[in-house]
C-alpha cells in the first residue's frame, strides 16, 4: 500500500506526477506543510512523505527515483553510464534549478520575517535563467532531457518550470518553455492537475 502525503502546491505534485506515469495505485493524503497531518508522517513537517509498506520516506526526489528504480521504468539502471548522465541532470537540477526557487521561497514566506533578505531576489532569478540556458544547451535535441527516452530529471525539470512560473521568475528560453509545455500535455500530469477539482 502506497501513501502520498502533502499538498498539490508542494513538491509532492512531483510525486504524485511520478506514482500517475508509472500506472501504481496509490492513497493521496493532501498535508499542508507544517499541519499535524503532515507531522504525523515526518516529524520535520515537510512535505512529500510518501509511507510504503509501513516505512515513510522523505525528500522527492529520492522518492521519485525508488519508485521509477523499483518498477524499472523512467530511469536508467544503475551503473550504466546513461544512469550516470541522468543522475548528473538530476544532481544540477536540485542545485541550480529547485535550489535557487526554495531559496526565493524561503526569503519569501517561509522564513521568520526578521531573518528574510528579499534584496537576493533579483540575483536568484538571473541565476535561474542562466541555468535553464544551460540545461537547453546540455538537452541537445530531446524530446526529453535524456533524449528520446523520458526519466526522473523531466518531472523535476518541469515541475520546477511550473513553480518558476508561480514565483513570477523571468521564463526567456523558448526551448524550455516549449519542452515544458510539452510536459504538461502528459495524461499522467493531466490526471494530477485534476486531483484539485476532486
Ligand atoms: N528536499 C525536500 C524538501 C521538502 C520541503 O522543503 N518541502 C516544503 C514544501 S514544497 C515544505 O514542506 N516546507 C515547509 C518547511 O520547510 O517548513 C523534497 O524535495 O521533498
Amino acid at each position: 500500500m502506497i501513501k502520498a502525503i502533502g499538498s498539490l502546491a508542494s513538491r509532492t505534485f512531483r510525486v504524485l506526477w511520478m506514482l500517475e506515469e508509472l500506472g501504481l495505485e496509490y492513497q493521496w493524503i493532501d498535508a499542508a506543510p507544517q499541519s499535524n497531518q503532515a507531522r504525523a508522517y515526518n516529524p520535520t513537517g515537510k512535505v512529500p512523505a510518501l509511507e510504503v509498506d509501513g516505512t515513510v520516506l522523505t525528500d522527492s526526489v529520492a522518492i521519485m527515483q525508488f519508485l521509477a528504480d523499483r518498477e524499472g521504468r523512467l530511469t536508467y539502471p544503475a551503473g550504466s553510464l546513461e544512469r550516470a548522465r541522468q543522475d548528473g541532470f538530476t544532481q544540477f537540477l536540485n542545485d541550480e534549478l529547485d535550489a535557487v526557487l526554495w531559496t526565493a521561497a524561503r526569503n519569501s514566506f517561509v522564513l521568520p520575517k526578521d531573518k528574510r533578505v528579499p534584496e537576493i531576489k533579483p540575483t536568484l532569478k538571473w541565476e535561474f535563467s542562466r541555468s535553464v540556458n544551460e540545461l537547453m544547451r546540455r538537452m541537445g535535441d530531446g524530446p526529453f532531457l535524456m533524449g528520446a527516452e523520458m526519466t526522473v530529471p523531466d518531472i523535476l525539470a518541469a515541475h520546477c518550470g511550473n513553480w518558476a512560473y508561480a514565483a513570477k521568475f523571468p521564463l526567456e528560453n523558448d526551448a524550455f518553455n516549449a519542452y515544458c509545455t510539452r510536459m504538461r500535455r502528459r495524461d499522467a500530469y493531466v490526471r494530477v492537475k485534476e486531483l484539485a477539482r476532486k
